[in-house]
Order: C-alpha cells, then structure tokens, then sequence
C-alpha cells in the first residue's frame, strides 16, 4: 500500500524539531530529520525568543527530511512578532514569560472586568495572554510602526510560503477570539481600543497556507511545488488532536515545559465556577474545546537542571525514586514559578514557608517537583471532570514527560486512575496527521485516532494505591 511522507515542524518551549511522518491506511511512523535548543536571549530591553536561529533550524530541518508532499508548523502558544508595513519583522518576538505584562491585567479588567473578558473569550487568566502583551506593549514605537502581528507559526510559515493568515487554534490562546461563534471577539477588542485589523484573516487546520518560495527551495534542496498546510498551530492543539484515545471519556495531560491538563469537550464552560477555577477553553480541530488549566510543568525541573549544570536526567530521576513519597511539595500551578531563574532556591523557600521539611538535594528537589505535578495533575482531572460534568476513566499522558516513569506512575497514583503514557511527539504526529487528513487520507478525528491506537504502543501505569496518602496531600496543599 502507499505511504506518503509529511514534514512537521513543531517548536516547543525548550527545543524545536523537523519531524518526517510517514502515513498510510496502516501505517503512522514519525522519525526525527533535525532537533535543535529554543534558547531564549536576554537583552537589554526583555527576554526575547532568538527567531531567527529558530526559523534557521527549521531550513537545516526541511533539508534533512527530504522530499515531502506537504510541510505543517506548530508552536507554543500566545507569542508574536510585529511586522512593517513593508512586512519586514520588527525586532524579536517578546518570551511569555517577560516581565513586561507585570500588573496589565489590571488595567485591562478596569475597562472590561474579569467576569466579562471570561465570559466572552473563555480563556483563564495567565499574564501573558496575547492580549494584555498587545496592552503592555501599547505605546511602543514598535507597536506603533506594526501593520501586521503573525503568531510564531503563523511568522514561520509566511517567511516559508510569503502568505500570511491567523490559524485559529493558535488565535484561540490571544484571548481576542470567542470560543462560541470561533470567531474574533470583536466586542472584547473594541473596548480595549485594539485593532483586529493587525491579524491577518483567520484560517482553520487543513487549510492551504502556500506553497514553499523558491528561495526556500533552493535552501533546502527540496523540489517545488512544496505546499505548506495549516494544522493544529497550536502545539497543545495538535498534541490533544494525537491522544490515543477512544470514545470520550478520558482526560489527557500535555507534559513538555508546561502541563496542560483536561478534556476535550464540544462546547466551552464559560461559568463563574470555571473562571474562579482558572480553566481555559482554547480551540481543537473539528469544533472541539481544549477545556484545560497550565500547570508549571517541567520546566521547574529544566530550570533546575540548568541551576545544576546538570545533564545526566536518567540517574536523576532514578535518585528521585529512591526518595520518599510526598514530604514535601510546592502548588506547581502557581505563576510564582513563571520566571526564569533561582529555581531550586525557590522552590526550597516555598517548602520553608510552609512549614515542610526543605529539600536539599538535587534527588530530593526533583522528588517534590514531581510529586507536586502529580498533585497539580491530579487536581486539574477532578476539577475539569466536576465543572465540566463530564467523568472519565483514563488520564493520557502525552508529550515529553510521557518517557518519565516516575512522573506518570505518580500520576496514576494521585489520580487513582490508569494513565496511558504516549506518544512523547504528539504534537508533531497531530501535525503530521491534519495533514495527510487534508491530502485525504485518514478521516475525522476519530479516524485519526483509530489510527494512532493501531500504530503507537504506549504504556499503561495503574495506580499503585496509596490514595489516602494522595488524598491528605491534596488537602493540605488546598489550605495553604
Ligand atoms: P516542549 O515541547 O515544551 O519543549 P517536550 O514535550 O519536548 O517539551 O518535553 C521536554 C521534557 O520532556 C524535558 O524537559 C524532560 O523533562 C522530558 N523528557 C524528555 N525526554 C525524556 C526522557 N528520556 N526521560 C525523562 N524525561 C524526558
Ligand atoms: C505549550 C504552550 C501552552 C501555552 C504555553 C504558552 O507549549 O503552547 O499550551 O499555554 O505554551
């Protein structure tokens, strides 16, 4: 039978990669072309993504997989570069987790009140939503030179094919679209004077996004024409579109730099209970809401790493084995963490502050870092199953944190359910998988996720009991 190859280009917070998917009726196997660091820079004026060595690594990429018969991007979410009006990028996009939005939020809610934005946009509260940086970055010369904002992917692909357009999924995390009508929230935008005008016209996954321009071509040998597809731009939109999940009971956990935890639901929950419980509802493929709250994740544990010069992670977590269960433990939801730095030393302090015995050691540093994950997992699957009112019976973990034991067997303890762990590129395969469901090959959702179910082989941790235990740790950390 035949098989066609697709390029993925799916760039997350801590690396970016070119992924080769090779799709049949039968068939679904993704190997790596080309993986390369996402090292943000600090310069004077902020931390800034280095862009431009990214969209490097995304040529040296394309070169190495070969010819393909079609390319897709993804992302992390919310950030964005400014172009003139010449479409020439305007400095480097802004990293979400820069300081400038410090304190906007509050300006923002003097004008439209939390409530309103919640229920109009749907999207939780985090101080980097595209739309309080559009509100930071207000009365900049940049912003005011802009006639054009492009999210990342959507910057990637118009340097790759010269068209420029507004995925929607990606769009879906501005905080400027309404999850109802999956369209812009005009009203939102209105009253806080921004102009909608700057994004380019929404597309939808599966959309034709051009063609790869002949100097793309030439840099990377592939032989034109080359379409470009639009899929899932989100990073977290195309993991959620690769769970290998059937039917609709189960949660899933995106485990990367961030933890995205909750369930995929085919209309938003916009109550004042979900708000108070800062889930958000971003846009999936085919209609479908991402219903989900961010949890620090495991870049607390990549920032402790980097504090110990430390790269040998397999012993690492073999040491944090060995350490006791839950003696102490950090809220991993808590935007405290969001900046870079200090990080051992600040979770340290966090278990000072409440009286938990301090971790010390690198081992026992990691242990509370995943067990608190453990407890934020566990906690963001109850919360979402009872506001949404939709239970489960499985929790799939996907994304980096899939190949970490540790991390999903204590998963499956805290949330007293079976975690079904993999695969670890998720995002690339749901990449990968819009696009050939665009070239016509694997169906709806479902097809695709019968297809993952017949081809991956992830791995199954049932909890090991203990749930009292997880139980009075959840408690305690409710009463801080
Ligand atoms: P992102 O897309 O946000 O950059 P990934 O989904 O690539 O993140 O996940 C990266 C994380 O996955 C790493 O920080 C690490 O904690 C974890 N990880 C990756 N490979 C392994 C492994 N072999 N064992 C344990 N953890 C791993
Ligand atoms: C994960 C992610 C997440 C967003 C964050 C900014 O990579 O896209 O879904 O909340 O980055």
């Amino acid at each position: 039978t035949s098989v066609t190859s697709y390029a993925a280009v799916d760039l997350g917070a801590s690396s970016g990669r070119v992924m080769v998917g090779r799709v049949g009726p039968d068939t679904l196997e993704l190997t790596e072309a080309h993986r390369f660091p996402n090292r943000p820079v600090r310069v004077p004026e902020g931390l800034r993504w280095d862009i431009l060595g990214l969209y490097a690594g995304v040529l040296d990429g394309l070169r190495a997989a070969g010819q393909v018969a079609s390319v897709g991007v993804d992302s992390w979410a919310v950030d964005y570069g400014l172009l003139d009006a010449d479409g020439a990028l305007l400095g480097n996009p802004v990293h979400y987790r820069d300081a400038r939005t410090e304190g906007v939020a509050q300006k923002v809610w003097a004008t439209v009140p939390a409530a309103e934005l919640y229920a109009a946009t749907g999207l939780q509260y985090a101080p980097f939503n595209t739309l309080y940086q559009l509100i930071a970055a207000r009365s900049t010369a940049q912003l005011g030179q802009a006639a054009r904002a492009l999210l990342v992917p959507d910057l990637l692909t118009y340097w790759l094919t010269g068209e420029q357009g507004t995925e929607l999924t990606n769009a879906s995390t501005t905080q400027l679209v309404d999850p109802r009508t999956r369209d812009w929230a005009y009203g939102v935008a209105e009253r806080l004077g921004i102009d909608l005008k700057l994004f380019p016209p929404l597309r939808l996954p599966g959309d034709p996004a051009g063609v790869l321009r002949p100097e793309v071509l030439e840099e990377t040998g592939l032989t034109g024409p080359v379409p470009v597809t639009a899929v899932g731009s989100h990073d977290t939109a195309s993991a959620v579109a690769a769970v290998p999940a059937s039917g609709e009971r189960f949660a899933y956990i995106c485990t990367g730099t961030w933890s995205l935890a909750g369930l995929e639901l085919t209309a938003p929950v916009l109550t004042e209970e979900s708000r108070a419980a800062n889930f958000t509802n971003e846009l999936g493929l085919d209609g479908t809401v991402r219903y989900l709250r961010n949890i620090m994740g495991l870049w607390l544990l990549q920032e402790c790493l980097r504090a110990w010069g430390e790269t040998d992670l397999g012993a690492l977590l073999r040491a944090a084995g060995e350490v006791p269960e839950l003696r102490s433990v950090v809220d991993a939801g808590d935007a405290a963490f969001l900046a870079p730095g200090r990080m051992p030393e600040r979770i340290a302090e966090a278990c000072r502050a409440s009286g938990q015995p301090v971790p010390a050691t690198p081992a026992e540093i990691t242990r509370c870092i995943l067990d608190s994950l453990a407890l934020a997992h566990r906690r963001a699957v109850e919360d979402a199953q009872r506001l949404a009112g939709h239970p489960v019976d499985v929790v799939h973990v996907v994304g980096g944190g899939a190949r970490n034991a540790l991390l999903c067997q204590l998963t499956a303890d805290a949330c007293g359910l079976p975690v079904v762990a993999g695969p670890a590129e998720a995002a690339a395969l749901g990449n990968v998988l819009v696009q050939a469901r665009a070239g016509g090959l694997v169906g709806d959702l479902a097809g695709m996720r019968g297809l993952l179910a017949r081809t991956q082989r992830p791995v199954r941790y049932e909890p090991r009991g203990g749930a009292a235990r997880w139980r009075a740790a959840a408690a305690r950390l409710a009463e801080r």
